[in-house]
């Protein structure tokens, strides 16, 4: 089944005239609108009538969190603020948030590809859409919401927590499809079966899991303790949110929405475009968005395409699940945080510089310790006063990266130094296969 099959099963031939046609009128738009990119491109002596075809994407300049970061908060909007309609956002590099901006057709946009992604696993109005994807500045929510309202879902906005309330609605209320992070889907699985539920007493069949990191292994799991079929949905903050690409029924891979989204792969160190089958860092341009069109946006995520026919018979081209990135963020519990953020807020509460942040996954969930050396001056016998301490940089820990970390103060010098680069991150867990 279908959301929109002309262009889901259109030729590749149909496809190109497609993206073509888009991205003549793109790099023309942004040219026109956003000095930010404009001076990149004039910086690298491009034109946009230097832009044909698809083919001369790799002329464009390349955008970065970096540059996200610098034009902060309306550097590169697209379109007059009056034509906005909504932000979402998430957390950027050393604590700037991404902010992005959408107009009213960005939003249908959005929700069409995510409402390609719930009837690729056999969503209709028939069914019942839990979605349990935090809402708010979070894209997971509010994409998902969007989707199962114009495939006609009955949709649960429950937002992400209180599983007790979660479980309750899914059975009182039939849920048939579930939409969250897998890690909270493992942890409702538990959850299920810790009320004394079998996998086969609730009336589930899939689920639509993404945001983070997972495996083959993971998937079996969930789809044992839910009874269902479980599918990777894809996407980031900055060319949207979910639903940039999303698995079919074939669960081998995630097919890209490319007539909205024209995907490169590139070498994450000298920038090169990689064949086809290669694996590199993944580049998106999105191709019709009006108010936030970024151009050959780098996620960091490090994954591989394949154009392999595949039996659902969606012709776009497919990308792997992300194998890891090439900078250091890390997602846990669905939130992205970058080690930079951690040291952001140790240098402005005067902290030293001398830290380690452990990651692991205990019984599914992301736990996040912060241990933090502190000075022979902070150093006191007195153990309610480290422990006063140490709430009140969980607080300000929390306040910054959107999820609360365990933080440990431990005596001076007990942090082992490193003779080369300082190994501030040590995950535990095993993301991917
Ligand atoms: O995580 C959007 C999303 C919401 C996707 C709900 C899927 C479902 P951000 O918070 O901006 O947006 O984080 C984007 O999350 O660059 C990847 O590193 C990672 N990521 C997203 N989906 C997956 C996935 C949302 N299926 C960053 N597998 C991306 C692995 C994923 N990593």
């Amino acid at each position: 089944m279908y959301y929109q099959p002309e262009i889901e099963t259109a030729s590749r031939e149909e496809i190109l005239k497609i993206q073509n046609e888009k991205i003549v009128k793109q790099v023309r738009h942004v040219y026109d609108n956003v000095k930010y990119y404009r001076d990149l491109m004039d910086k690298k002596g491009v034109k946009p009538e230097d832009i044909k075809s698809v083919d001369d994407i790799k002329k464009l300049p390349f955008l970065t969190k970096a540059d996200l970061r610098d034009a902060y908060p309306y550097g590169l909007l697209g379109t007059d603020l009056k034509n906005c309609v909504r932000i979402q956002s998430t957390s950027g590099t050393t604590g700037k948030r991404v902010v992005a901006f959408y107009t009213q057709k960005d939003i249908d946009l959005w929700e069409e590809c995510c409402a390609r992604a719930i009837v690729a696993v056999g969503g209709t109005n028939e069914d019942v859409c839990q979605v349990c994807y935090g809402y708010g500045l979070f894209t997971g929510g509010m994409g998902l919401n969007g989707g199962s309202h114009k495939v006609g879902c009955l949709t649960l906005p429950m937002s992400s927590g209180n599983t007790e309330r979660q479980i309750q609605f899914m059975m009182d209320l039939n849920a048939t499809i579930l939409c969250c992070t897998p890690s909270y889907a493992a942890y409702i699985g538990e959850s299920l079966a810790e009320a004394g539920y079998k996998p086969e007493d609730n009336k589930l069949k899939a689920g639509i899991f993404g945001a983070e990191p997972w495996t083959e292994e993971m998937r079996r799991s969930i789809e044992k303790s839910l009874g269902i079929k479980a599918y990777d949905i894809y996407g980031l903050t900055e060319t949207s949110g979910p639903g940039v690409a999303f698995e079919c029924e074939a669960q081998a891979g995630m097919h890209i929405n490319e007539d909205h989204f024209y995907a490169e792969i590139i070498d994450p160190d000298t920038g090169e475009v990689l064949p086809e089958g290669e694996k590199g860092e993944l580049v998106f341009t999105s191709l019709d968005k009006e108010a936030f069109p970024l151009l050959r946006y780098r996620t960091r995520d490090i994954c591989v395409l394949t154009r392999e026919k595949c039996s659902c018979g969606r012709t776009h081209v497919k990308m792997s699940k992300p194998m890891g990135r090439s900078d250091d963020m890390m997602i846990i519990r669905g939130v992205n945080v970058f080690p930079s953020q951690i040291e952001t807020v140790l240098l402005n509460e005067k902290y030293p510089p001398n830290y380690q942040i452990v990651v692991d996954r205990v019984n599914n969930s992301d736990t996040l310790d912060i241990y933090v050396e502190i000075t022979q001056e902070l150093f006191s016998d007195k153990v309610s006063d480290t422990q006063a301490r140490e709430k009140a940089l969980e607080a300000t820990m929390r306040t910054m990266l959107g999820i609360g970390p365990k933080v440990h103060l431990v005596p001076p010098k007990t942090i082992t130094r490193s003779e080369g680069k300082a190994v501030r991150v040590i995950d535990k867990r095993k993301l991917h296969d």
